[in-house]
């Protein structure tokens, strides 16, 4: 039978991404972003291969999370597989010079509306007995690096709930992983520098991860069989050894 796929973050980078790899692989798809303009073209380019739905909320507001979600039309309300992706980092600034707004936004996006989104689709999968949920992490949820403070504690926290979904959802059946990239080429790093030119720096003298191949291995988790649970996994592009060391050309 065909899936539904429900993906947050879908209007760029790895949300875009995976959104074109499972159309692909023939799974039906419930796009989530703020942008309604790029949800729209991004409906029109993979109608002709799977349904498509879009949702246009931001996910720190959890009222309109949870009318989007329960509002979803008949067609689109099962999810079978859902992919926490929305999220970016806001600033890098040693903690004594943080700003207030951008830690706001990391905790409020990448962890509370991580946990809202959560907490609309858990209980249909809880029911049917069946449903995978991929949270995407980052490597800086597993290693804090200078200057990343808060944006490193959202993504542990995001493996952190993970692993209490994994253990608090184990009895229904329903798998839970993380998947953790480091570098990988996106709109990331506009986000976080707000624009500035030193985000055009990031991902030059070395070749990064790109959304293609973070949609890949995604896709791999959940095209495993019924028995297989991808739980947490950590990629890094060959030039990236941790979260300070990237070897980089001259
Ligand atoms: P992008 O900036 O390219 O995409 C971020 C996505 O998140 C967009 O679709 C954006 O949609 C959505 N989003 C951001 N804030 C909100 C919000 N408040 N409400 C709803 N949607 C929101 O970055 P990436 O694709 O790189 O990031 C995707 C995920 O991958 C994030 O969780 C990020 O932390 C993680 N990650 C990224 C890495 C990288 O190096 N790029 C490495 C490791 C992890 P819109 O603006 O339309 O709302
Ligand atoms: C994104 C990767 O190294 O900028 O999560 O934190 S990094």
């Amino acid at each position: 039978m065909t899936k539904t796929a429900f993906i947050t973050g879908a209007t760029s980078g790895i949300g875009r991404s995976t959104a074109q790899t499972f159309a692909n692989h023939n799974i039906n798809l419930v796009l989530c972003g703020r942008r309604q303009d790029r949800l729209d073209s991004l409906k029109e380019k993979l109608s002709d291969k799977v349904k498509v739905h879009t949702l246009t909320f931001d996910v720190r507001d959890k009222v309109a999370v949870k009318n989007a979600i329960t509002g979803l039309p008949e067609e689109f309300n099962t999810i079978d597989i859902l992919i926490n992706n929305a999220g970016n980092a806001h600033g890098l600034d040693p903690i004594e010079t943080g700003d207030l707004t951008d830690w706001d936004a990391m905790i409020d996006i990448n962890v509370k509306g991580l946990l809202y989104v959560s907490e609309a689709i858990i209980p249909q999968m809880t029911k049917r007995k069946s449903g995978q949920i991929i949270n995407i992490g980052s490597s800086a949820g597993k290693e804090v690096y200078p200057k990343g403070n808060v944006y490193c504690g959202s993504k542990h926290a995001v493996l952190a709930i993970t692993e209490g979904m994994r253990i608090d959802l184990n009895p229904y059946g329903i798998k839970v992983g993380a998947v953790n990239p480091g570098l990988v080429e996106t709109e990331f790093s506009k986000v976080r520098f707000k624009g500035e030119a030193k985000a055009d720096h990031v991902y030059t003298g070395y070749k990064a991860l790109q959304p293609e191949d973070i949609a890949d291995i995604i896709y791999f988790a959940v095209s495993r069989p019924p028995h297989v649970n991808l739980a947490d996994i950590l990629v890094f592009c060959t030039a990236q050894a941790n979260s300070t060391i990237v070897k980089k050309e001259q």
